[in-house]
Protein backbone atom coordinates (compact mmCIF):
# COMPACT_ATOMS: atom_id res chain seq x y z
CA UNK A 1 0.00 0.00 0.00
CA UNK A 2 1.69 3.46 -0.80
CA UNK A 3 2.33 5.79 1.93
CA UNK A 4 1.18 8.57 0.11
CA UNK A 5 2.42 11.18 2.36
CA UNK A 6 1.60 14.92 2.25
CA UNK A 7 4.19 17.69 0.69
CA UNK A 8 4.90 18.88 4.84
CA UNK A 9 6.12 15.50 5.63
CA UNK A 10 9.36 16.26 3.11
CA UNK A 11 10.00 19.14 4.17
CA UNK A 12 10.16 17.95 8.14
CA UNK A 13 12.09 14.62 6.33
CA UNK A 14 14.46 18.00 4.76
CA UNK A 15 14.65 19.55 8.26
CA UNK A 16 16.08 16.01 9.69
CA UNK A 17 18.80 15.74 7.27
CA UNK A 18 19.72 19.15 7.95
CA UNK A 19 19.81 18.66 11.80
CA UNK A 20 22.94 19.32 13.20
CA UNK A 21 21.88 18.82 16.68
CA UNK A 22 20.17 15.07 18.60
CA UNK A 23 17.21 17.50 19.93
CA UNK A 24 16.55 19.66 16.19
CA UNK A 25 17.02 15.26 14.54
CA UNK A 26 14.15 14.51 17.62
CA UNK A 27 12.06 17.30 16.61
CA UNK A 28 12.24 16.87 12.87
CA UNK A 29 11.55 13.37 13.40
CA UNK A 30 8.58 14.28 15.53
CA UNK A 31 7.17 16.68 13.20
CA UNK A 32 7.56 13.77 10.57
CA UNK A 33 5.43 11.25 12.50
CA UNK A 34 2.48 14.03 13.63
CA UNK A 35 2.48 14.86 9.93
CA UNK A 36 2.15 11.05 8.49
CA UNK A 37 -1.24 9.64 7.69
CA UNK A 38 -2.56 6.65 9.86
CA UNK A 39 -2.94 3.67 7.29
CA UNK A 40 -1.40 0.21 6.53
CA UNK A 41 0.81 1.79 4.31
CA UNK A 42 2.41 3.94 6.72
CA UNK A 43 2.91 1.42 9.62
CA UNK A 44 6.46 0.19 8.94
CA UNK A 45 7.73 3.64 8.43
CA UNK A 46 6.08 5.08 11.41
CA UNK A 47 7.99 2.19 13.25
CA UNK A 48 11.07 3.12 11.91
CA UNK A 49 10.81 6.79 12.85
CA UNK A 50 9.92 6.05 16.74
CA UNK A 51 12.71 3.49 16.04
CA UNK A 52 15.37 6.41 15.13
CA UNK A 53 14.10 8.69 18.01
CA UNK A 54 14.60 5.85 20.48
CA UNK A 55 18.16 5.21 19.48
CA UNK A 56 18.97 8.95 18.64
CA UNK A 57 17.71 9.15 22.61
CA UNK A 58 19.73 6.36 24.00
CA UNK A 59 22.84 7.07 22.34
CA UNK A 60 22.45 11.13 23.96
CA UNK A 61 22.61 9.33 26.92
CA UNK A 62 25.24 7.39 26.27
CA UNK A 63 27.39 10.22 25.08
CA UNK A 64 26.36 12.12 28.73
CA UNK A 65 28.08 9.23 30.62
CA UNK A 66 31.64 8.54 31.37
CA UNK A 67 34.19 6.41 29.49
CA UNK A 68 33.47 4.00 32.11
CA UNK A 69 30.05 4.08 32.03
CA UNK A 70 29.74 3.69 28.61
CA UNK A 71 27.16 1.40 26.25
CA UNK A 72 30.45 0.68 24.34
CA UNK A 73 32.93 -0.13 27.24
CA UNK A 74 31.94 -4.01 26.41
CA UNK A 75 34.33 -6.03 28.33
CA UNK A 76 36.38 -8.85 27.00
CA UNK A 77 35.33 -12.35 27.73
CA UNK A 78 36.66 -15.29 26.16
CA UNK A 79 39.58 -15.82 23.36
CA UNK A 80 38.60 -13.27 21.42
CA UNK A 81 36.55 -10.53 21.05
CA UNK A 82 34.78 -10.04 17.52
CA UNK A 83 32.17 -7.22 16.70
CA UNK A 84 29.33 -7.59 14.34
CA UNK A 85 29.45 -3.96 12.57
CA UNK A 86 27.32 -2.83 9.11
CA UNK A 87 24.36 -0.92 8.27
CA UNK A 88 20.81 -0.75 9.69
CA UNK A 89 18.86 -3.60 9.14
CA UNK A 90 21.52 -5.76 7.68
CA UNK A 91 21.12 -8.49 9.36
CA UNK A 92 24.18 -8.30 12.45
CA UNK A 93 21.53 -9.90 15.00
CA UNK A 94 20.32 -12.43 13.34
CA UNK A 95 23.69 -13.18 12.87
CA UNK A 96 24.83 -13.11 16.73
CA UNK A 97 21.78 -15.57 16.76
CA UNK A 98 23.02 -17.75 14.47
CA UNK A 99 26.43 -17.85 15.78
CA UNK A 100 26.40 -17.90 19.50
CA UNK A 101 23.26 -18.38 22.19
CA UNK A 102 21.96 -14.71 22.10
CA UNK A 103 18.73 -14.11 21.67
CA UNK A 104 18.70 -10.27 20.52
CA UNK A 105 15.62 -8.77 18.94
CA UNK A 106 15.79 -8.71 15.22
CA UNK A 107 12.82 -7.19 12.82
CA UNK A 108 12.89 -6.19 9.66
CA UNK A 109 13.33 -2.19 10.41
CA UNK A 110 16.15 -0.57 10.36
CA UNK A 111 17.85 0.61 14.04
CA UNK A 112 16.66 -2.32 15.83
CA UNK A 113 19.50 -3.01 18.23
CA UNK A 114 20.04 0.48 20.55
CA UNK A 115 22.81 -1.16 22.51
CA UNK A 116 25.71 -3.82 21.82
CA UNK A 117 24.28 -7.11 22.94
CA UNK A 118 27.38 -9.83 23.80
CA UNK A 119 26.92 -13.64 22.67
CA UNK A 120 29.68 -16.47 23.22
CA UNK A 121 30.11 -18.75 20.40
CA UNK A 122 31.84 -21.81 21.06
CA UNK A 123 34.11 -22.89 18.80
CA UNK A 124 35.13 -26.26 18.75
CA UNK A 125 37.18 -26.34 22.42
CA UNK A 126 37.27 -22.59 22.99
CA UNK A 127 34.58 -19.51 23.05
CA UNK A 128 34.94 -16.53 21.54
CA UNK A 129 33.09 -13.11 22.23
CA UNK A 130 30.48 -12.10 19.62
CA UNK A 131 29.19 -8.48 20.00
CA UNK A 132 26.10 -7.15 17.99
CA UNK A 133 26.16 -3.16 17.93
CA UNK A 134 23.81 -0.83 16.59
CA UNK A 135 24.03 0.24 12.87
CA UNK A 136 26.99 2.03 11.82
CA UNK A 137 25.60 5.71 10.94
CA UNK A 138 26.25 9.01 11.60
CA UNK A 139 24.66 9.08 15.05
CA UNK A 140 27.08 6.52 16.11
CA UNK A 141 30.25 8.14 15.28
CA UNK A 142 30.48 10.92 17.80
CA UNK A 143 30.40 7.65 20.55
CA UNK A 144 33.39 6.22 21.79
CA UNK A 145 32.23 3.06 19.06
CA UNK A 146 35.33 3.46 17.48
CA UNK A 147 37.40 2.84 20.50
CA UNK A 148 35.14 -0.59 20.85
CA UNK A 149 36.06 -0.91 17.07
CA UNK A 150 39.55 -0.60 17.52
CA UNK A 151 40.34 -2.53 20.70
CA UNK A 152 38.49 -6.33 18.92
CA UNK A 153 40.32 -8.46 17.67
CA UNK A 154 38.20 -8.82 14.91
CA UNK A 155 35.20 -6.57 12.55
CA UNK A 156 32.87 -8.92 11.11
CA UNK A 157 31.67 -6.92 8.31
CA UNK A 158 27.69 -7.66 7.99
CA UNK A 159 25.94 -6.59 4.12
CA UNK A 160 23.04 -6.95 2.89
CA UNK A 161 23.42 -9.75 -0.07
CA UNK A 162 20.73 -8.56 -1.51
CA UNK A 163 21.33 -4.72 -1.98
CA UNK A 164 24.58 -3.41 -4.16
CA UNK A 165 27.54 -5.53 -3.45
CA UNK A 166 30.77 -3.76 -3.81
CA UNK A 167 33.72 -5.28 -5.11
CA UNK A 168 35.42 -5.11 -1.92
CA UNK A 169 32.94 -6.64 0.04
CA UNK A 170 32.63 -9.47 -2.10
CA UNK A 171 34.28 -12.01 -0.27
CA UNK A 172 32.18 -11.02 2.92
CA UNK A 173 29.23 -11.18 0.80
CA UNK A 174 29.65 -14.88 -0.46
CA UNK A 175 30.27 -15.92 2.80
CA UNK A 176 27.03 -14.31 4.46
CA UNK A 177 24.64 -15.08 1.73
CA UNK A 178 21.68 -16.35 3.75
CA UNK A 179 24.26 -17.78 6.59
CA UNK A 180 21.79 -15.81 9.35
CA UNK A 181 18.58 -17.19 8.44
CA UNK A 182 19.69 -20.85 7.40
CA UNK A 183 22.10 -21.37 9.67
CA UNK A 184 23.65 -21.99 6.28
CA UNK A 185 27.10 -22.04 6.18
CA UNK A 186 27.61 -21.40 10.02
CA UNK A 187 30.51 -23.33 10.60
CA UNK A 188 32.65 -22.36 7.79
CA UNK A 189 31.89 -19.15 9.46
CA UNK A 190 33.07 -19.50 12.92
CA UNK A 191 36.12 -21.02 11.38
CA UNK A 192 36.15 -17.51 9.57
CA UNK A 193 36.30 -15.73 12.41
CA UNK A 194 38.59 -17.80 14.56
CA UNK A 195 40.97 -17.56 11.84
CA UNK A 196 40.84 -14.00 11.63
CA UNK A 197 41.15 -13.12 15.13
CA UNK A 198 45.12 -15.03 14.75
CA UNK A 199 44.95 -17.29 17.80
CA UNK A 200 46.48 -20.67 18.51
CA UNK A 201 45.94 -23.35 21.03
CA UNK A 202 48.25 -25.39 22.32
CA UNK A 203 47.47 -28.13 24.83
CA UNK A 204 50.04 -28.77 27.79
CA UNK A 205 51.18 -32.18 28.92
CA UNK A 206 53.51 -33.54 31.85
CA UNK A 207 56.25 -36.11 30.87
CA UNK A 208 54.83 -39.58 30.80
CA UNK A 209 51.07 -38.48 31.51
CA UNK A 210 48.26 -37.37 28.57
CA UNK A 211 47.98 -34.21 27.31
CA UNK A 212 45.04 -32.19 28.96
CA UNK A 213 42.67 -32.15 25.94
CA UNK A 214 40.01 -30.45 28.07
CA UNK A 215 41.16 -26.94 28.25
CA UNK A 216 43.34 -25.23 25.87
CA UNK A 217 45.59 -22.77 26.26
CA UNK A 218 45.00 -19.55 23.83
CA UNK A 219 48.04 -17.20 22.61
CA UNK A 220 48.61 -15.15 19.75
CA UNK A 221 49.90 -16.35 16.68
CA UNK A 222 53.11 -16.99 16.05
CA UNK A 223 53.41 -17.31 19.98
CA UNK A 224 56.96 -19.09 21.03
CA UNK A 225 57.54 -21.81 23.71
CA UNK A 226 58.69 -19.41 25.73
CA UNK A 227 55.68 -17.34 25.79
CA UNK A 228 53.59 -20.24 26.65
CA UNK A 229 55.58 -21.22 29.80
CA UNK A 230 54.74 -17.35 31.11
CA UNK A 231 51.45 -18.02 30.37
CA UNK A 232 51.58 -21.18 32.48
CA UNK A 233 53.60 -19.76 35.37
CA UNK A 234 56.49 -17.01 35.69
CA UNK A 235 58.62 -20.14 37.65
CA UNK A 236 58.52 -22.25 34.40
CA UNK A 237 59.22 -19.60 32.29
CA UNK A 238 62.68 -19.02 34.01
CA UNK A 239 63.52 -22.58 34.44
CA UNK A 240 62.69 -23.70 30.93
CA UNK A 241 65.17 -25.67 29.18
CA UNK A 242 63.54 -27.05 26.03
CA UNK A 243 60.37 -28.82 25.01
CA UNK A 244 58.67 -31.74 23.23
CA UNK A 245 56.32 -30.77 20.39
CA UNK A 246 52.99 -33.15 19.12
CA UNK A 247 51.58 -31.70 16.35
CA UNK A 248 53.36 -29.14 14.01
CA UNK A 249 56.63 -30.87 14.58
CA UNK A 250 58.92 -32.89 12.18
CA UNK A 251 57.96 -35.87 14.34
CA UNK A 252 55.95 -36.57 17.14
CA UNK A 253 57.55 -35.63 20.78
CA UNK A 254 60.14 -33.71 18.82
CA UNK A 255 63.02 -31.61 21.04
CA UNK A 256 62.19 -27.91 20.85
CA UNK A 257 63.60 -24.77 22.26
CA UNK A 258 62.41 -22.10 23.65
CA UNK A 259 62.16 -19.86 20.33
CA UNK A 260 60.37 -22.66 18.41
CA UNK A 261 56.87 -20.86 17.30
CA UNK A 262 53.33 -22.91 18.13
CA UNK A 263 50.82 -23.49 15.64
CA UNK A 264 47.18 -24.79 16.45
CA UNK A 265 46.80 -27.66 18.54
CA UNK A 266 50.31 -28.27 19.54
CA UNK A 267 50.72 -30.29 22.25
CA UNK A 268 53.35 -29.17 24.43
CA UNK A 269 55.32 -30.88 27.10
CA UNK A 270 57.37 -28.69 29.08
CA UNK A 271 60.73 -29.91 30.45
CA UNK A 272 62.22 -27.73 33.65
N1 LIG B 1 16.56 -13.23 3.49
C1 LIG B 1 17.33 -12.99 4.54
N2 LIG B 1 16.88 -12.16 5.50
C2 LIG B 1 17.68 -11.91 6.55
C3 LIG B 1 18.96 -12.47 6.69
N3 LIG B 1 19.53 -12.01 7.84
C4 LIG B 1 18.63 -11.20 8.39
N4 LIG B 1 17.51 -11.14 7.64
C5 LIG B 1 16.32 -10.33 7.92
O1 LIG B 1 16.69 -8.96 7.86
C6 LIG B 1 15.98 -8.20 8.82
C7 LIG B 1 16.97 -7.43 9.69
O2 LIG B 1 17.69 -8.36 10.49
P1 LIG B 1 18.44 -7.93 11.83
O3 LIG B 1 19.27 -9.09 12.24
O4 LIG B 1 17.48 -7.36 12.84
O5 LIG B 1 19.36 -6.75 11.28
P2 LIG B 1 20.35 -5.77 12.10
O6 LIG B 1 21.53 -5.51 11.25
O7 LIG B 1 20.61 -6.33 13.46
O8 LIG B 1 19.46 -4.47 12.18
P3 LIG B 1 19.67 -3.19 13.16
O9 LIG B 1 19.82 -3.68 14.56
O10 LIG B 1 18.41 -2.43 12.98
O11 LIG B 1 20.86 -2.47 12.62
C8 LIG B 1 15.12 -9.20 9.59
O12 LIG B 1 13.83 -9.17 9.04
C9 LIG B 1 15.80 -10.53 9.33
O13 LIG B 1 14.87 -11.60 9.41
C10 LIG B 1 19.42 -13.36 5.65
O14 LIG B 1 20.51 -13.89 5.68
N5 LIG B 1 18.56 -13.57 4.61
MG1 LIG C 1 20.25 -5.52 15.24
Amino acid sequence: MPANLPPQYFEAEKEYKNAKTSEEKIAALEAMLAIMPHHKGTDKLRAALTRKIAQIKTLEEARRKTRRGSIFNVDRQGAAQVLLVGLPNSGKSSMLSSLTNASPEVADYPFTTTIPVIGMMAFEDIQIQVVDLPPLEEEIRKLPYYNLLRNADALLLVVDASSHPEDEVQLILDMLKDSSVTGEGTSELKREVFETVEIVRVYTKIPGKKPDMESPFVLPRGSTVLQLARDIHHDFAINLRFARIWGSAKFDGQTVQKDYILQDKDIVEMHI
